[in-house]
């Protein structure tokens, strides 16, 4: 405990013998940073557990279950939920904010209640985490919420995370946990990268090859040989899938946390692992194995083969079926097109679709978006927006998709929000928390650029050139966690901690950079990580 918090000592009478508790001041310099703290000039309220939350419907009682979850990890009590507030001592959850934005709240702190009026439920459980993140105390304590009126709402609606479980496959308790790691931090999208080269990790029941072939690779690279010539490989067998029950069962637990999971089938490359279940789908006919090593592939779904439109129709009916999200995110990155150059099928379709090199684009890059266009069209029937990487607008996709931009404008990638893309920001240069931190750093992608904290956080999503137009394209940010190299799931959270917290400043806070701010701030979540048992890595 810090000399600097308030501490009393109070006692509870009551019990046959007395129990000193001790109270610890509550501090509202959270991650990520509130709009809008107004502490009053004295006052505060005591959360105990006599404290009930006051709930009046099943949204809220929801949120509360959830809030008394996170104070029983921390402080060792678990606040009761009633439906009606007592005269005094309860917190409050309400959602009939109309003057903020949507995930927006406003917080009361009295003397004798707690009032948290969000914009949305949504809104109602981002003022819980503020509450949960103000806490400093620890087991056996009591909070002392310094009497204060709060206001707070997001910079941007789409505030994403990713986790690649196809490269390596996590079990669901990881993917939840990733998941509460992403609520914690006001995250609201979870993008959940199923399909690759080197594993097929969604169970397609109309395509059980899928799994039963695709799920599965023999071996894989060892990192250490990956960029030599003389590449060696472990011998050891990975795999693993989820059933459809298991993921309503992922999509229904982030829900309860306000977070969309949008998954991502990539499409027309990083197809492999479906070549390999059904050869008939490539241009050569195979045989294919689930990829061993890391890298693009030359191998892709082939737009000349009938076949692969019939199986993408199965697999995105599915996938819609499985899926609520108003998004599906359809790939489209790193589709090196030498196969479809020299595949006469693909050529006739080419011929058929009329297609001709000229300043727009190759006849390659024509089909490629003549195929990722079939699998929007298929997906907007079923009232889906596609998200697709930023190879979409090289290619010729129109303003209908969102784009990720993973290349950045420094890396020849166009972003999109001049030519009238929405875009979700994702640039490799600052928020691929698959890269090392640092030079000697040996968890994660031996990949020649470093990305350490104070990078993630210096990322400015909307330049300071950007028209107001080209400014209000950009929907969101987003950070990514490929796992090529990160094999346990303790490594996942030492990859992503505390450099998601970097990341939600920039999608949730509008003020000004403040590093020296952000790191005073950041010291005081180190400790909930640690009562979540997650691992991280510490600060230098
Ligand atoms: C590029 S991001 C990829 C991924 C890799 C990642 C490694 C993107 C669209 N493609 O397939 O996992 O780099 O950092």
């Amino acid at each position: 405990m810090k000399p600097s918090h308030l501490i009393l000592a109070a006692t509870i009478v009551g019990m046959a013998s007395c129990t000193t508790r001790e109270v610890v001041e509550a501090d509202y310099n959270v991650v990520p940073l509130p709009m809008n703290v107004e502490k009053a000039a004295e006052g505060a309220f005591r959360f105990s557990p006599s404290t009930c939350l006051v709930a009046a419907d099943s949204a809220q009682r929801a949120n509360a279950r959830l809030f008394a979850d996170y104070v029983e990890t921390l402080t060792g009590f678990r606040p009761t939920v009633c439906d009606k507030a007592p005269r005094k001592d309860y917190i409050r959850l309400t959602a009939s904010n109309k003057d903020t934005k949507a995930d927006g709240y406003a917080i009361t702190v009295a003397t004798d209640s707690i009032v948290i009026d969000g914009a949305d439920a949504a809104g109602t459980f981002y003022g819980l985490q503020t509450l949960r993140k103000a806490i400093r105390g620890g087991k056996g304590d009591d909070v002392l919420y310094p009497a204060a009126t709060i206001g707070d709402a997001p910079r941007f609606a789409y505030r994403g995370g990713e986790l690649d479980c196809a490269r390596h496959f996590f079990p669901v308790d990881s993917v939840k946990t990733f998941i509460d790691m992403l609520a914690m931090h006001n995250i609201n999208k979870f993008h959940w990268h199923l399909t690759d080269d080197q594993g097929w990790r969604i169970e397609i029941k109309s395509r059980p090859r899928l799994t039963e072939v695709g799920s599965q690779r023999g071996q894989t690279v060892i990192k250490e040989t990956m960029f030599t010539d003389s590449l060696k490989y472990d011998g050891i067998p990975h795999g693993g899938y989820y059933t459809q029950e298991q993921v309503r069962d992922v999509v229904d637990y982030a829900a309860k946390r306000h977070i969309s999971v949008i998954p991502e089938i990539d499409l027309p490359g990083h197809m492999v692992a479906a070549l390999a279940s059904y050869p008939e789908l490539g241009c050569t006919g195979g045989p294919y194995e689930v990829r061993k090593k890391w890298g693009v592939s030359e191998d892709l779904l082939c737009v000349g083969n009938d076949s692969v439109y019939a199986f993408l129709d199965d697999v995105l009916d599915e996938v819609a079926g499985i899926f609520p999200s108003e998004y599906v995110h359809i790939g489209g990155d790193e589709a090196p097109h030498v196969r479809w150059k020299k595949c006469p099928k693909c050529q006739a379709k080419a011929h058929a679709l009329g297609l001709r090199d000229d300043a727009k684009g190759t006849v390659e890059q024509k089909l490629q978006n003549h195929i990722m266009k079939y699998a929007a069209d298929r997906l907007a029937a079923k009232g889906r927006r596609v998200i697709g990487w930023d190879e979409l607008i090289d290619n010729g996709f129109d303003t209908t998709a969102v784009i990720m931009s993973w290349r950045g404008p420094q890396d020849g990638g166009q972003d999109g929000t001049k030519t009238g893309y929405k875009v979700v920001k994702v640039p490799n240069t600052h928020l691929y928390f698959d890269y090392s931190y640092a030079e000697g750093d040996s968890i994660g992608a031996p990949y020649w650029r470093k990305i350490p904290l104070d990078v993630v956080y210096g990322y400015e999503p909307v330049p300071a050139d950007y028209t107001p137009e080209q400014a209000a394209n950009v929907l969101g940010v987003q950070g990514n966690v490929w796992t090529e190299f990160i094999t346990t799931f303790r490594d996942v959270q030492y990859m992503s901690l505390p450099r998601m917290a970097a990341l939600s400043e920039l999608q949730w806070s509008a003020a000004p950079k403040d590093y020296d701010g952000f790191i005073v701030r950041l010291k005081d979540l180190l400790p909930l990580y640690e009562a979540e048992g997650y691992n991280y890595r510490p600060l230098d």
